[in-house]
């Protein structure tokens, strides 16, 4: 693979690359945005952990300075993690400005396919992900994520989305952008705190072989664009859907009277959700994580099989 000017691929990840063998990447924005000093920093190392015991490589997604990481070090890690909000959060709109600036920025799920993609890795972790909000009718609040999965040849492997979104429409979206949404072991949506959403997935896969073998087939026949897989938050994790379908509503409520709007809307939601519930839901997303990580590193394993 011709190597970008602008990436550094960390040695481990650029020998397994080499080598076929399995490889994860996982996104930065969930480490300054989505979570709290220091379990941000302790959730981001144990999850690359998780990834390396079920047979793959991890790669944390991030710019340091202006330059496109694949695969950051403990420092850089810990970096991110203790600046927090300071690092900027950054989508695809974002990226050449960070870079001309050598600036540090924190990857999306968006910025994290696209440097997975230039680095050759196909499969990515994370919590959840960005889609239509809740009155885009009238705002236009569309996450940039959407079109990335339309665009970009990576595997993303998630709990849902939040309902802090309208699931429907972010399901319509993605159906006509031909993303494929398959369900984990389930033919329902899972919406990340809970495990069922109230709306049916395209398609349910049950084994990490059928899932790398669907991706492996979109390559094969030249479709562009990757696939969501939805992986249902572990049953002992999940939340009471009305403690946190109430806890969102206040969240809205709340950014509507702020006037929050672009980039911020996302992370003043989740923190807002976060705020409300206390603890319960931190512990609920650090799960969700792991639980995410052991089956993308198991389908990286199959899919580095199928070559
Ligand atoms: N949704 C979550 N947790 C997150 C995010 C979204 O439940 O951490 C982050 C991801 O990095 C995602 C981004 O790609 O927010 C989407 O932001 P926006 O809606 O501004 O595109
Ligand atoms: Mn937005």
């Amino acid at each position: 693979m011709e190597k970008n000017q602008y990436l550094d691929i960390a040695p481990e990840v650029a020998q397994a690359l080499a080598e076929n063998k399995p490889v994860v990447a996982l996104e930065s924005t969930i480490i300054s945005h989505g979570m709290p000093y220091p379990q941000n920093v302790e959730t981001a190392l144990k999850v690359e952990q998780v990834i390396r015991d079920n047979g793959a490589i991890p790669a944390t997604i991030a710019i340091i300075g202006g330059r496109l990481k694949a695969g950051l070090t403990k420092d850089e890690i810990e970096h991110l993690g203790k600046t927090g909000y300071d690092v900027p959060k950054v989508s695809r709109r974002d990226l050449p400005i960070i870079i001309a600036k050598g600036m540090d920025g924190a990857t999306t799920v968006t910025t994290t396919m696209i440097i997975a993609s230039l680095a050759g890795i196909q499969i990515f972790a994370t919590g959840g992900i960005g889609g239509v909000h809740r009155g885009a009718e009238t705002t236009m609040d569309i996450s940039a994520d959407l079109e990335e999965l339309a665009m970009t040849p990576v595997m993303v492997i998630c709990a849902g989305a939040k309902s802090i979104l309208d699931l429907g429409l972010t399901l319509e979206y993605l159906e006509t952008k031909g993303v494929p949404v398959i369900g984990y072991g389930t033919k329902e949506l899972p919406a990340f705190y809970t495990r069922k959403s109230g709306f049916g997935v395209d398609y349910e896969l049950d084994t990490p072989l059928e899932l790398a073998t669907a991706f492996h087939v979109k390559q094969e026949i030249g479709l562009k664009g990757g696939m969501l897989v939805t992986n249902p938050i572990p049953e002992e994790f999940s939340m009471e859907p009305d403690v946190i379908n109430k806890a969102i509503d206040e969240a809205i409520a709340q950014s509507k009277k702020e006037g929050i709007h672009g980039k911020d809307t996302t992370p003043f939601l989740l923190a807002k959700v976060k705020e409300i519930t206390g603890g319960d839901s931190l512990d609920s997303n650090i799960q969700l994580v792991y639980n995410n990580a052991r089956l993308a590193a198991k389908t990286a394993v199959e899919l580095s099989k199928l070559g």
